[in-house]
């Protein structure tokens, strides 16, 4: 009697297919590399790296795309991985050492996308269900994902280009391109999902933009960092010091600019209040915050952002009074920075060089 052959499972569905495999990765690649790019600016904007006033917008556009390309990259993915996970059933498991190795770095590149992915979707949605403090542990993640990435680009180059080499095998060509298109269709319905919480005109039927609308969010209020007012509150500006109705008697200046919020919503509105230029003379500014120990409750204003005619203390926001939640009595508004140096309830400005 003949024993019947042990088969290694055949997986033939053109989703397995090594050029949908190649298309779905370049596509990838493209949105990994510019959430990355775009991760890495704000991560220098808020770590003192140089950075210009103009354009108003850009930071607000660097950080959209990073929102962006991050939820495409999430149907993309799981694409991918749909496309290759028959490779878990190649045997032998290990070739060689090279091999190994390639191996290997798919399984550090994965973790780390996944972590990404995951820790970058909690963030947007202001929740967060870890102790690590997110900013450092999802940039330094983001390390491990690209260099892992680019080792398996380089790795794969050669696959690639064999395969999206025009070629004719038209049969199972059709029903490939249908999977190429449902994930395209499924990714592109996950950023029109969600780009409206920086996008306005997507903002109808951003349906999962929910923290976006005609008012600005609050990201923190001041009941939650503790802010009480003091009766007799006053600014103090270097060596001077103002009162609330001293600050409103000065020349008044009107501003249209976003708050673009590192957690993925960017909003414009009207800001008026007095020039920080105005109040404190040349040089790189300290400003602080009632709040006493928030991580955000203080920044630094390089001195071209402190001389910017855009740069205020705002005391009104879209023609009314701040609110305790904007930042009353006044909080910083300048161009081209993220929402967490906008500091609210500020107390004082300070030259610091
Ligand atoms: N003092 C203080 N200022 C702060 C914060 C804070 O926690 N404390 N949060 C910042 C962040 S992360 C953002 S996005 C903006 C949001 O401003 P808004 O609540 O007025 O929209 O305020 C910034 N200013
Ligand atoms: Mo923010």
């Amino acid at each position: 009697m003949k024993l019947p052959d042990i088969k290694e499972p055949e997986f033939k569905a053109p989703a397995h297919h090594v050029g949908v495999t190649s298309r779905v990765g370049t596509w990838l690649g493209i949105a990994f590399g510019l959430c990355f790019v775009t991760g890495l600016i704000s991560h220098g904007v808020q770590h003192d790296w140089p950075w210009p006033t103009r354009p108003v917008n850009l930071y607000r556009i660097t950080q959209g795309v990073h929102v962006i390309s991050g939820v495409a990259s999430i149907p993309l993915l799981l694409a991918k991985l749909w496309s290759v996970y028959p490779k878990l059933f190649e045997r032998p498991l290990v070739k060689s050492v090279p091999h190994a190795l390639e191996r290997g770095s798919i399984f550090v590149l994965l973790g780390a996308s996944f972590f990404e992915l995951v820790t970058g979707l909690f963030n947007a949605a202001q929740n967060y269900p870890w102790s690590f403090y997110f900013p450092t542990a999802h940039y330094a993640v983001a390390w491990i994902a690209i260099g892992s990435m680019l080792v398996h680009i380089a790795v794969k180059i050669p696959v690639v280009r064999r395969t999206l080499e025009p070629r004719s095998e038209e049969r199972t060509v059709l029903s490939r391109r249908a999977f190429l298109r449902t994930t395209a269709l499924t990714t592109g319905v996950a950023v029109v999902a969600t780009a409206g919480v920086t996008v306005p005109w997507l903002r109808k039927v951003s349906v999962l933009a929910w923290r976006s609308g005609s008012t600005l969010p609050v990201n923190r209020t001041a009941k939650a960092a503790n802010v009480v007012v003091p009766a007799n509150w006053r600014l103090k500006a270097g060596d001077r010091s103002f009162s609330l109705a001293e600050l409103r008697a000065m020349p008044q200046t009107t501003v249209e600019l976003p708050i673009a919020c590192v957690e993925g919503w960017s909003q414009n509105a009207t800001w008026t209040g007095v020039r920080v230029r105005d109040l404190v003379s040349g040089g790189d500014v300290r400003v602080e915050s009632l709040e006493r120990d928030g991580l955000y409750r203080a920044t630094t204003l390089p001195e071209a952002f402190a001389q910017d005619p855009l740069t205020l203390l705002a005391l009104e926001l879209d023609g009314e009074e701040l609110s305790p939640d904007h930042g009353f009595p006044c909080r910083l508004i300048a161009p081209n920075r993220p929402g967490v140096l906008q500091t609210k309830w500020v107390t004082s400005l300070e030259v610091t060089a």
